[in-house]
């Protein structure tokens, strides 16, 4: 037991003054026709929980992720998975996410990497076995080594190529043995600082031969659920090649891998890109495409990827009002989200979690109650009604003309103005449903 004086986190309810509990988060509880934990599958992210240890440029670790053994150690390795299932059993938390070098220390052969993947894999599945824990997502990291300085599909060099595909096959392996939902790629260092030394065409097209690659193989060891990308604008790189949901999903047509690929949406990425959260999770769920969620929260007045959890509730409202439209998620909610610096101790971890598993529990109930209020729903549906007949209807049919079109405003007189838009009035709906 590494979080002994932790007790078993429960619902308690708004009233409750515990630290320790869940205060709207409650499981079972039946919001839109399904228990909460159905509408949520949460998951643990391995590196930010368990590895991360509040380093930052300027300063070293504050938090102690050691559970008692040698860093580096395979003896460390099988502490954190120990530790992992301990936290997310406290928590009820059903999944987890991770890249391969966060759960073993990488070797400097890639066949003992190998090894001690196959070691640690028969450990964490024997745990998985002993609970319900399952794995959301598995991917590679292909940005920590100085081998990938200029990106892993997308280096300059072959031989980085080759051993990026290594890394992904074993990586695919392991997550098809631990049963994961999904497999991952966060494009890491896939982009570019200069032009003056980069082909654009030449590198992307080779990001797409190792998806295409990895999809055939994939599906050729019975991976039967979705390959993710993860769209994100800027650093590492400069100008990273999945900026955002349009841009991947533009991609993923272009080289046929629409039909394998999803997108793996994380909070602060879209805001980096300029746009809500919200913005990017309709752009994936109206092209089919929205298959998980990184949840976590960034800094708008920093420029960079703060990764904090989340706990603004209009965020996660519109977020939950976005996947129940969109009919769930096939994947989850991977809390890609570390505790603040200052924030080191063991009891911050169980903190953080309970502030965004009740962040996006109150989402939930919020979009609910929106949805089943209506009045934005049916506000949006007839800001449109003039596509329902008339010339609107033969527009939407695609059987209007341009000269039809023409000769109608010719003979229209003077247009009148479109309907108010409406934003403040429609703002305050929200605010009343969220706060009545
Ligand atoms: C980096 C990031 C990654 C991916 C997995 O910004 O979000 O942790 O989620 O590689
Ligand atoms: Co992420």
């Amino acid at each position: 037991m590494f979080f002994s004086d932790i007790p078993k986190i429960r619902y308690e309810g708004p009233n409750s003054k515990n630290p320790l509990a869940f205060k709207f988060y409650n499981p079972e509880r039946i919001i839109a026709g399904k228990p909460m934990k159905e509408h949520l599958p949460f998951a643990m992210a391995w590196w930010h929980n368990l590895c991360a240890s509040g380093a930052d440029m300027f300063g070293r670790d504050t938090a102690n992720k050691a559970f008692g053994a040698e860093k580096g150690t395979m003896e460390h390795a099988k502490a954190k998975v120990d530790a992992g299932f301990e936290f997310m059993q406290k928590l009820g938390i059903e999944y987890f996410c991770f890249h391969d070098v966060d759960i073993v220390p990488e070797a400097d052969d890639i066949k003992e990497t190998n090894l001690r993947l196959d070691i640690i894999s028969d450990y964490i599945l024997a745990k998985m076995r002993e609970t319900d824990i399952k794995c959301l997502w598995g991917t590679a990291n292909m940005f920590s080594n100085p081998r990938y300085m200029n990106g892993a599909a997308s280096s300059n060099s072959a031989n980085v190529f080759c051993f990026a595909a290594a890394q992904v096959k074993k990586a695919l392996d392991i997550t098809v043995k631990l049963n994961g939902k999904g497999y991952l790629f966060w494009g890491g260092r896939e982009g570019y600082e200069t032009l003056l030394n980069t082909d654009i065409k030449f590198e992307q097209e080779n990001i797409a031969h190792l998806m295409q690659m990895t999809v055939r193989y994939g599906r050729s060891i019975g991976f039967k659920g979705d390959f993710y990308i993860e769209p994100k604008p800027k650093e590492p790189m400069t100008h990273q090649y999945d900026f955002d949901a349009a841009t991947a999903i533009g991609f993923l047509r272009q080289y046929g891998l629409d039909k394998d690929f999803k997108l793996n949406i994380e909070a602060n990425h879209a805001t980096l890109a300029g746009h809500t959260f919200q913005h990017d999770l309709r752009i994936s769920a109206i092209n089919s495409m929205l298959g998980s969620i990184d949840a976590n929260q960034g800094n708008l007045l920093l420029g960079w990827d703060t990764d904090e959890f989340p706990f603004n509730v209009y965020e996660t409202t519109m977020c939950m009002y976005e996947v129940l439209k969109a009919g769930g998620l096939s994947g989850g909610f991977n809390f890609d989200a570390k505790s603040r610096r200052p924030s080191y101790t063991h009891e911050d971890m169980f903190h953080s979690y309970i502030l965004s598993m009740d962040a996006f529990a109150l989402g939930l109930i919020n979009a609910a109650a929106i949805i089943e209020d209506g009045r934005i729903d049916s506000f949006i549906a007839e800001r449109y009604d003039s596509y329902n007949h008339g010339i609107g209807a033969r527009i939407r049919s695609g059987e209007a003309t341009l000269e039809e079109l023409a000769s109608y405003a010719e003979n229209m007189g003077t247009p009148p103005l479109p309907d108010s838009g409406r934003q403040e009035y429609l703002e305050s709906i929200i605010n009343n449903i969220l706060f009545s």
